[in-house]
């Protein structure tokens, strides 16, 4: 980068700063960062917000920390006592305190925190934090998994076995209708708020579903002010309605459902060929699911899906008495059980528990089938919810009554570069049978994928239940402000053996650290992107973006630190020796895109990855 005090400078990137990451353009005049503005030329460069335009003022902050410290009185004094100390010094006592907590009680009393890769440019090293957590050999990941990403990552797998609309996007180009339920795209995601106004101006119909008036709300065709915490019941509500009059896609139900399968109704599993009484010709699979075929009159198994018609048959509405092993057992199908909770949340109940006028259910309803295919979002509006599962869940289940899962114009699955993964879930051995802390209470919950909660570190801490946490390495996430039981927090935090905090500023939980790193803004730091989620063309984007100017003080990037950290720890030899380049390199390889390429095109490039759609009907090997 050129200081050249006559120049002016034009610096293309993209914006860090939230999950919009709108394309941008930096100006730079005599080396300082002067204005930030729209690419246009970007796929997500149509706008930014104000807090993007102010991105000069987060690089020149005067409470920027620009050298590392040490703390040299006990947490909870008053004064810190803070002492400038080199990088060496710094993360040499990092890692000799870690190795220590590691050899004394295992790698997993040292858990991991970040901030919301969502709310801040920690997405530029989110997944090399995770490589390194792995690596090291921690289980408790901390990253507001429970309160922002739980319902559209973890709970639709439920549903639908994929992360819809986490990974599975909302088509907003090309929906006929799009459902924002619990979301506000207009204050948290700029690319889709462009998007969504452009759809409507082709016609595309608009829900939104929130308490709120919002701006989206204010321009919807049906908004259904929801009585907060009831939208489980909305979602049933508007199932019923659609089942009710027809308006739901059998095929699809039929072929690549559950649906027509049967249910026993004395233990409320789903019925096997073995509990027959009498075989069902042609199979031998005890385990084979059952069906009843309409046209045959008779008990049929139900396999795989195929979408080959040969399920056509089978009734979708059903209530029989079959004979079992163990007596006759009165069965039903799968769908006959969810349309019968549908239709009990009538639209008069439904007024009744939402505050929903019944008129603009069935309105909602009948734009949900008329003008399918339907793109939908739903974010924390919902996900804040402490039956966030279920809720997510039951917008899930009346999203499959559309059909439109992995269809242009629904939620689809874009396709990104190629890529070699670099999060290192190869690295953590899962032979020894310990979990994140909230494994052992929700097995099937967040713990699962290695997300801890604050209250599960902080009992950690404090009551060593089920294990004891003694260390933390924290890139920012403000935990006593974002997360609640902040004095509970503050305690826990204060009892910590050791506690490592990379951040641009001094937060009251970088406070009770005992070492703190300064860390470079996005606009001070190089780093790799795949994909900017909103189209098919902004997903197979690949950018390498530049660095605006140089780091203030003695920062250094997220992703330094963690590579450097990682050499220190011993680990280099899966962090390609601390060489930041060799594994952006590694990471690109697959995609056929060189850093070379990349750095001649600021822009970033078209890696031509092609979206197709209705994924779950192709087969690889035999096997869907
Ligand atoms: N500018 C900006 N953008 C951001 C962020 C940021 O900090 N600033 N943060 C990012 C992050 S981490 C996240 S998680 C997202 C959050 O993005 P959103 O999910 O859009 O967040 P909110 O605006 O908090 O909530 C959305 C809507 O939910 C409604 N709501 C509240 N209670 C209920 C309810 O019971 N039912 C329903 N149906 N709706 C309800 C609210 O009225 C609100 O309009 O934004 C991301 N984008
Ligand atoms: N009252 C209330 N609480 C909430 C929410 C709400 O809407 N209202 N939203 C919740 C949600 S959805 C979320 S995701 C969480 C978010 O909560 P957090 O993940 O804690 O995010 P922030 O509070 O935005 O930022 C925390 C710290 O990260 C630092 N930081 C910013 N950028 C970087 C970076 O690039 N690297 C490093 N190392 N540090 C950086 C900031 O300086 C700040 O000190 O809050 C949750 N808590
Ligand atoms: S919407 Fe997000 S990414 Fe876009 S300019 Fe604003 S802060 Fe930056
Ligand atoms: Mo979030």
């Amino acid at each position: 980068m050129s200081t050249d005090s006559s120049r002016t400078e034009h610096v293309a990137g993209y914006c860090a700063l939230c999950v919009s990451r709108c394309g941008t353009i930096a100006t730079v005049v005599d080396g300082r960062f002067v204005a930030f503005e729209p690419d246009p030329l970007h796929p997500t460069g149509q706008a930014i917000c104000a807090k993007g335009r102010a991105a000069p003022e987060l690089v020149y902050h005067v409470e920027r920390l620009t050298h590392p410290l040490r703390r040299t009185r006990p947490k909870g004094d008053p004064d810190p006592g803070w002492e400038r100390i080199s990088w060496d010094e710094a993360l040499d006592e990092t890692a000799a305190q870690l190795r220590r907590l590691a050899r004394d009680h295992g790698p997993e009393s040292v858990a991991f925190a970040v901030a919301s890769p969502s709310t801040s440019a920690l997405s530029d090293a989110l997944g090399w934090v995770e490589r390194l957590k792995n690596a090291f050999g921690s289980r408790n990941f901390i990253g507001a998994f429970e309160l922002c990403g739980w319902g559209r990552y973890g709970a639709t797998l439920s549903t639908f076995g994929e992360s819809v609309p986490g990974v599975y996007m909302p088509d907003l180009e090309h929906a006929g209708c799009i459902l924002y339920w619990g979301y506000n795209p207009n204050l948290a995601r700029l690319t889709h708020a462009v998007a969504t106004t452009d759809a409507l101006k082709r016609g595309a119909r608009l829900i939104v579903v929130d308490p709120r008036r919002t701006g989206p709300a204010s321009k919807a065709d049906v908004w259904l002010r929801v009585r907060p915490g009831t939208d489980g019941a909305l979602a049933l509500g508007i199932a019923g309605v659609m089942i009710e009059r027809g308006w739901f896609d059998a095929d699809f139900l039929r072929d690549w459902t559950n649906a027509p399968m049967l249910v026993r109704g004395d233990t409320g599993r789903l019925l096997r060929a073995g509990d027959l009484e009498g075989a069902i010709a042609g199979t031998d699979d005890a385990a084979a699911f059952v069906a009843w075929s309409e046209q045959d009159e008779a008990l049929v198994t139900c396999g795989r899906p195929a979408g080959d018609g040969a399920r056509a048959h089978l009734a979708l509405e059903r209530k029989l008495t079959i004979e079992t092993g163990s007596g006759p057992v009165d069965c039903t199908t799968v769908f006959s059980l969810v349309a019968e909770m549908c239709r009990r949340h009538t639209p008069d109940l439904i007024e009744e528990i939402c505050g929903v006028d019944r008129a603009h259910l069935v309105e909602a309803a009948r734009l949900l089938w008329h003008e399918r295919p339907v793109a939908y979002y739903a974010w924390s509006g919902v996900e804040m919810q402490s039956s966030a599962t279920q809720i997510a869940r039951a917008i899930a289940q009346l999203y499959a009554l559309t059909g439109s899962f992995d269809r242009q114009g629904g939620n689809v699955r874009y396709a990104s570069a190629a890529a070699n993964p670099i999060e290192g879930h190869d690295l953590i051995s899962r032979a020894d049978g310990r979990h994140a802390l909230g494994f052992y209470e929700r097995p099937l919950g967040p713990a699962r994928f290695g997300f801890t909660t604050t209250e599960e570190l902080y009992r950690g801490i404090l009551e060593g239940q089920p294990y004891a946490i003694r260390g933390l390495v924290g890139f920012g996430t403000n935990l006593l402000l974002s997360h609640a039981d902040g004095l509970r927090g503050r305690e826990a935090l204060s009892a910590l053996e050791f506690t490592v905090y990379a951040d641009l500023f001094m937060s009251p939980t970088a406070e009770l650290a005992d070492i703190v790193l300064p860390v470079a803004s996005a606009f001070e730091t190089e780093t790799l992107r795949f994909g900017f989620e909103v189209s098919p063309e902004a997903q197979s984007h690949v950018q390498l973006r530049r660095r605006v100017v140089d780091p203030i003080g003695e920062s250094r990037s997220d992703t330094d630190i963690v590579f450097d950290l990682a050499c220190r720890l011993g680990l280099g030899e899966v962090f390609w020796d601390g060489s930041v380049e060799a594994a952006y390199r590694h990471h690109l390889a697959p995609s056929g895109i060189t850093l070379e390429e990349l750095r001649a095109h600021p822009r970033g490039v078209d890696a031509k990855a092609r979206t197709t759609y209705r994924k779950f009907t192709e087969t690889v090997d035999g096997a869907r």
